[in-house]
């Protein structure tokens, strides 16, 4: 079939106000970056002219600056899932100019597929090639692209010129059935494949091909700080504790690392070290890191959704992508995250924490439990269903106004019935096994930075018993502490 060839600008004019869009991509690789910017120019123009202009707005994850940046600028999108981390648009949603449901990543694509975000109206997706049979070379990250394509009314793509055709094959795009038909996913060792390399649309509802030339915009990473690197290097060192008492079995364990430094400073870490032997990676999401990593042999084969490598690299890997294609599988993030194979294959989790509680409750959404970060992304995906699960975070921050170690949690994300194991620059609390009390004690001793240990312990001991003892009273005065004074070392009991 001959498809038509349009500028993002028609392509925006097709979009209609209250319009359900789902894209393809999963951070910032993968998302169409010409299309949303145009709608974004759209809704300006709109609005200039007194009319609504706001787009429901679907995705696998973050996205850039292009899309969820210039979107939000321009007041444009009304409802969001499932995960952000663009400044602009955290201020629409922390100011509820945009509805945002944070979901767990694996959930979002069968949640659409279930009806529960209502009709989607576009598809638009981010291609390296598309056939005139409709198989799609899809980009960098795939996200629930299969999903919005498959119920999408009409399909945009971007066909983008600085995407190698050569992603051919690295790609393993696969659909599970919906209950109650669903079969087990059929992924018994990180490498096993078991989907189509290439995406396959209907043509007839394609609306519209617009070529671009993009790189995905990825910044490349800053030398971690010394607080990352210590808690990165104290990662490595509960890792090798544990795999030479044999609490990891020899071959080694898959790993998932979330984003961001303290993950590059455990994945070089994990490189450098002579004892542990090559591993694979199930996670969501591969950096530059872990490209260093697959090169050096260390890192023997990547399950990701999406390659989140800095332009910088991308400049340099995709003439030479075929070195390293075999090594590396991108998949749909209900498949990258599925808590069925997560569990099966035995993923150890690395993921980072706002800041968690003494009796090992987890916060990685709410800054002093209201303001919306980033959202829940994977880590409760991987958390749950992990071999091991570890969060990191520093035990201090601000200059130590604010502890990472609080009495309780100002908002929930992760249990103490799903975290194993919290690390800090201070150290390492093994949590498995432990009850509450003991649980606090470690966590006081190993992770809290000794400025706040003796007013944890004091909290500590003003609970009345039982078998978490809380004092509701007192469970937020560090929150408090802070919001009054800029101070949690102010807190009293
Ligand atoms: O603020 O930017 O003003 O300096 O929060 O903190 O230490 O730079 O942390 O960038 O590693 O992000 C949990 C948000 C950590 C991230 C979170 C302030 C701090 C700073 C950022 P400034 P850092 P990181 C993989 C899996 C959920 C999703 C997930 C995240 C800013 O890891 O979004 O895991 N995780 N996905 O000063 C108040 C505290 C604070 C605090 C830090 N306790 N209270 N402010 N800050 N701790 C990825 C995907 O899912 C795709």
């Amino acid at each position: 079939m001959a498809y038509n060839y349009i500028t993002a600008a028609e392509a925006a004019a097709m979009i209609n106000d209250g319009d359900s869009i789902g894209l393809s991509g999963f951070t910032a690789p993968g998302v169409p970056k010409a299309i949303p910017e145009e709608i974004a120019h759209r809704a300006e123009r709109e609005h200039a002219e007194g009319r609504p202009f706001k787009i429901n707005l679907y995705t696998g994850a973050s996205t850039s600056d292009h899309c969820d940046g210039a979107l939000s600028r321009a007041n444009a999108i009304n409802r969001r899932a499932p995960h952000q981390n663009v400044p602009d648009l955290r201020k629409r949603i922390n100011s509820h100019d945009t509805h945002y449901n944070d979901r767990h990543l694996s959930d979002m694509a069968q949640e659409v597929r279930y009806g529960f975000f209502g009709p989607i109206d576009w598809a638009i997706i981010e291609a390296a090639d598309v056939t005139p049979d409709g198989e799609v070379i899809l980009g960098t990250g795939l996200g629930n692209a299969p999903t919005y394509v498959k119920l999408a009314k009409r399909i945009l793509i971007e066909v983008n010129d600085k995407l190698p055709t050569s992603l051919h094959g690295m790609h393993d795009i696969y659909l599970p059935d919906d209950p109650p038909y669903r079969r087990e996913i059929p992924i018994y060792k990180a490498n096993d494949r078991i989907g189509s390399p290439v995406l396959k649309i209907d043509p007839n509802k394609v609306a519209g091909i617009v070529k671009t030339s993009f790189y995905d915009g990825v910044k490349s990473f800053t030398a971690p700080d010394e607080v990352s690197k210590q808690i990165g290097s104290n990662v490595v060192s509960f890792l090798l504790h544990e795999y030479r008492r044999g609490g990891i079995p020899k071959e080694f364990l898959p790993l998932q690392s979330g984003v961001g430094n303290v993950a590059n400073a455990v994945l070089y870490d994990l490189g450098e070290s002579k004892e542990i032997p090559p591993f694979m990676m199930y996670t969501e999401v591969i950096q530059d890191a872990v490209l260093e990593l697959i090169k050096k042999g260390k890192c023997t084969f990547a399950s990701t959704c999406s390659m989140t490598f800095s332009d910088e690299t991308e400049i340099k890997l995709f003439p030479q992508l075929k070195d390293v294609a075999s090594k590396i599988l991108m998949r749909p993030a209900e498949i990258s995250n599925n808590p069925e194979v997560i569990r099966r294959i035995g993923v150890i989790a690395m993921n980072t924490a706002l800041e968690a509680d003494i009796f090992g409750g987890v916060n990685s959404t709410h800054v002093l439990g209201t303001k919306m970060m980033n959202g829940i992304g994977g880590s409760g995906d991987f958390t749950r269903n992990a071999y091991i699960s570890i969060f990191s975070c520093p035990s201090i921050t601000k200059g130590g106004a604010i502890s990472n170690i609080v009495p309780m949690v100002a908002h929930a994300d992760h249990s103490e019935h799903s975290v194993d194991v919290i690390i800090t620059d201070q150290g390492i609390a093994d949590l498995r096994g432990l009850d509450p009390v003991e649980r606090a004690r470690k966590i006081i001793d190993n992770c809290a930075h000794p400025m706040y240990r003796e007013l944890l312990n004091d909290y500590l001991k003003l609970g009345k018993g039982g078998q978490t003892p809380h004092s509701l009273e007192k469970a937020f005065a560090f929150h408090n502490a802070f919001n009054e004074t800029g101070d949690m070392r102010n807190a009293k009991f």
